[in-house]
């Protein structure tokens, strides 16, 4: 229904002069400035719309990806707790998706093309999520640091100049420190277990130390959306300073678990008041965003496999909804 009072909005829109177009652009552009949210059928120029469309419906699609590499150990937690609090956890993330698909769609964006854009292999989604979850720690690894960058990076958003946006970040980072902290007590009880347990919590941390760190973006200087982004406000923090964030709140933590980050060249920098850390391979990170990570071609055929499998509920669904239509009585 949003997408069609969108579209229209839209269509009136581009029957608007030059000199018209100038007025409304400024005009949007003092609201940005002001801290005013953008609302769905406020004017907005036709860039800040396809950049708030790829950016959230990436978003999206990264939360509903993201239940993949959990959901494969449901079945295989260690105990009947563990199990229920990493159900509702993946079904917390399915949510997330569910927000963040309806926030898109009052862009006038339908769920159908976005989601079909994910299958295509048109749309993005967060790297991190084409790594394999080889072992239970993994899961205490994807709570803490996935989690924990993600709430990091999703904080901000919680400003961002877009109302629907900023509205569905609200629920999202609550729900978000709770996954996080789950996490994190996982690798306790890992870290503080058998020697075995201590090592299989110090490998996972090796291996989704460096992909963590890799979700924040590119640099801020090889990052062609950021300028425009911040300048609108969608972005409120560059990629380095949400990074530096998460690597400066992260050590002292992994310390607290007595694990070692994997990093030579981590050091406190008392004159900066933060961590030095090493280079990150970025060689790897845009392999893993042209779709070349370990498990990606598992991660897509996965996600329109249940899509297929899915089509009779949507039927349903739609099936349902048409009955709902009073039917006219014919005189
Ligand atoms: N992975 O100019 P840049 C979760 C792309 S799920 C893939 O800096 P931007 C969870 C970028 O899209 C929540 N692609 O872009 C779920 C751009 O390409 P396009 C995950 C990446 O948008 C389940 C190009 O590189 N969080 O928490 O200004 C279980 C240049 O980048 C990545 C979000 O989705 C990447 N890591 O900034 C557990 C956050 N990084 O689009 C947990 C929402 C960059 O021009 N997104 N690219 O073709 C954002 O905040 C921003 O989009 C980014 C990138 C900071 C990621």
């Amino acid at each position: 229904m949003y997408t069609t009072e969108l579209q229209s909005h839209q269509d009136k829109t581009t029957a608007v002069s030059d000199a018209e177009v100038e007025a409304l652009t400024d005009a949007f552009e003092a609201r940005v400035a002001a801290d005013e949210f953008i609302e769905p059928n406020d004017w907005m120029p036709d860039a800040y719309r396809r950049t708030l469309v790829r950016q959230m419906s990436q978003h999206a699609h990264s939360e509903v990806v993201g239940m993949l590499p959990e959901g494969n150990w449901i079945s295989r937690a260690p105990s009947l707790r563990r199990k229920a609090v990493l159900l509702a956890k993946v079904q917390d993330e399915g949510g997330h998706g569910l927000y963040l698909y309806a926030a898109a769609e009052t862009l006038g964006t339908s769920r159908e093309e976005m989601i079909n854009a994910l299958h295509s292999g048109r749309a993005k989604y967060s790297t991190i999520f084409n790594y394999p979850t080889l072992t239970w720690a993994d899961i205490g690894a994807i709570g803490w640091l996935v989690d924990g960058a993600a709430i990091m990076n999703q904080v901000p958003l919680q400003r961002t100049s877009y109302g629907p946006y900023a509205r569905a970040m609200v629920r999202v980072c609550k729900e978000e420190s709770f996954h996080q902290r789950q996490g994190y007590e996982i690798m306790m009880a890992m870290a503080n277990g058998t020697p075995e347990q201590h090592d299989m919590a110090q490998d996972a941390l090796n291996r989704w130390w460096w992909p963590s760190l890799m979700m924040f973006g590119p640099t801020d200087d090889n990052s062609p959306n950021t300028e425009q982004s911040m300048r609108w406000r969608i972005k409120r923090e560059t990629n380095d300073e949400i990074r530096q964030r998460f690597v400066d709140v992260t050590v002292p933590q992994a310390d607290a678990l007595g694990l070692k980050i994997p990093d030579p060249a981590l050091k406190w920098n008392a004159e900066r008041e933060q961590y030095d850390f090493g280079e990150i391979d970025w060689s790897e990170f845009w392999a893993v965003v042209k779709g070349e990570g370990p498990v990606a071609k598992e991660r897509i055929s996965a996600r329109i496999d249940a899509w297929e499998k899915g089509a009779w509920v949507r039927e349903a669904a739609a099936a349902h909804a048409a009955k709902q239509i009073p039917v006219k009585k014919v005189a």
